[in-house]
């Protein structure tokens, strides 16, 4: 059985749990607790020398890195995969996006704001983050005023990729109330009949 590594408090591992609930994947999860320093031991280490979590390693051994490569080796062509090239290069639009003009200052601000308890020496930081991830925000908001979903009238890998760190972005001090089809995208990937919650306030 495919075995991830990863702490579901981070974004980025979450979204590998939820694309294996949504696809219906059986799988092992190995804890790796990030805040302890557990990505740097020894033994992960020969699991991804690049020091992050998610890893996915397969039955035969082989190692998946990146969480969005993760998802799309998972979803395989399948349901959250867009059929027209595309589309299919839409979703990888907002896949990118996500990791360069989302996750770097939303995912930051909330483990400053969150999990480190806004330390007075991360506060500038913390402020300078604001206007980065309220700018992509407003991105996802615009299109989320067009369609559905990210891509279009059916859920794909980008919601999953952008809904990690966007419904806990309060976490980090944005107010998703600005954001009203934001809200309405995210209640609409919660009402998913598959939908894994991640786990709050750990
Ligand atoms: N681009 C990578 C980012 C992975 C990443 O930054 N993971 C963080 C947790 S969210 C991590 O493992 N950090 C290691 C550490 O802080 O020691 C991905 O999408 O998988």
């Amino acid at each position: 059985m495919m075995l991830v590594y990863g702490d579901l408090r981070s974004g980025n591992c979450y979204k590998v749990k939820l694309t294996l609930k949504l696809l219906g994947i059986p799988h092992d999860w190995q804890h790796v607790d990030v805040l302890a320093g557990e990505c740097q031991q020894a033994s992960f280490l020969a699991i991804n020398p690049n020091a992050k979590i998610p890893a996915l390693v397969l039955d035969d051994g082989r190692v998946l890195c990146e969480s969005n490569a993760i998802i799309w080796y998972l979803a395989n062509e399948g349901a959250l995969v867009p059929t027209s090239a595309f589309a299919k290069a839409k979703m990888f639009e907002w896949m990118f996006f996500e990791q360069y003009s989302h996750e770097p200052y939303i995912a930051v601000a909330r483990f400053i704001k969150h999990y480190q308890g806004l330390p007075p020496a991360r506060r500038a930081e913390f402020a300078s983050l604001q206007a980065g991830g309220n700018k992509a925000l407003t991105l996802m908001e615009h299109q989320l005023s067009l369609s559905p979903y990210l891509v279009g009238a059916s859920l794909s890998l980008a919601d999953i990729a952008l809904f990690a760190y966007t419904h806990v972005a309060d976490e980090g001090g944005f107010d998703l109330s600005r954001y009203p089809n934001i809200q309405a995208w995210c209640e609409r990937i919660s009402a998913q009949p598959l939908f894994y919650p991640m786990p709050m306030n750990e």
